[in-house]
């Protein structure tokens, strides 16, 4: 049952907003964790995601187990590749590069995925992910070797958004990237908002309360937060 995805659904009929925190598994280590969940617990936070471009996996296992010892929250896996997979969360955002055209992103660590998904109990989650320019080159972009979405175009992103919610993404994620110089516009939340009916995903370079009230009034479901969080731990103080 996709249980993770329906109070995704149901917040998103009730108006009500989300919101994940990242965690980097490269940047923690198992002795923060304890401070980093109390933090995470005081916080509004209503997801954990659990996932970086380039990491490897190698204690990707301990780290979900040690966070599950200090919240209830839910945990997702936002994976860069399929080693980036760990049975000890609740679900996992099963990505799509919508803004890419490479396969391997598009097609290919999907199909490489599916032996090691089938040994887990994840709620999979189909959710198409879209890259917008933010003013530098971005992790994403340099891994997943892809170019952007250009950020005055809101109309082919919309477009490109609806058409994964054709296809069958359960959820859309506009991603400026980590760290990013620049959010994702506002007017490009609005107008993909306006233009998909399931839950609409925001995150990359948000760094401000103000922001984040911003990108929900603009039309987010739900706004993640990594480093404006990863740099100080009491940012939602
Ligand atoms: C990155 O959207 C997330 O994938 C969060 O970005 O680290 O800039 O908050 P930040």
């Amino acid at each position: 049952m996709q249980m993770l995805h329906n109070q995704m659904v149901s917040a998103k009929k009730e108006n009500q907003k989300l919101l994940a925190i990242l965690i980097d598994p490269d940047k923690v280590m198992i002795t923060d964790i304890s401070l980093l969940a109390e933090k995470i617990n005081q916080s509004p936070a209503t997801h954990i995601f659990v996932g970086g471009s380039s990491f490897e996996g190698y204690h990707l296992d301990d780290i979900i187990v040690a966070l599950k010892q200090h919240t209830k929250l839910p945990i997702l896996l936002f994976p860069g590749n399929p080693s980036q997979i760990s049975g000890e969360a609740d679900g996992i955002l099963f990505l799509m590069l919508l803004s890419g055209r490479n396969p391997d992103y598009l097609v290919e660590h999907q199909i490489n995925a599916v032996p090691i998904l089938e040994k887990t109990q994840l709620e999979i989650i189909s959710t198409g992910y879209i890259l917008i320019e933010s003013g530098s080159e971005t992790a994403v972009e340099r891994v997943s070797q892809t170019k952007p979405l250009s950020r005055n175009n809101p109309e082919y992103i919309a477009q490109t958004a609806k058409a994964g919610e054709l296809i069958g993404n359960k959820l859309i994620y506009l991603e400026a990237g980590s760290g990013a110089a620049n959010a994702v516009p506002l007017e490009v939340i609005e107008m993909v908002s306006k233009s998909i009916a399931v839950p609409l995903i925001v995150g990359g370079g948000i760094r401000s309360k103000k922001q984040i009230d911003e990108a929900y009034a603009a039309g987010a479901d739900m706004v993640v937060i990594g480093t404006a969080f990863e740099n100080d731990i009491n940012f939602f103080d």
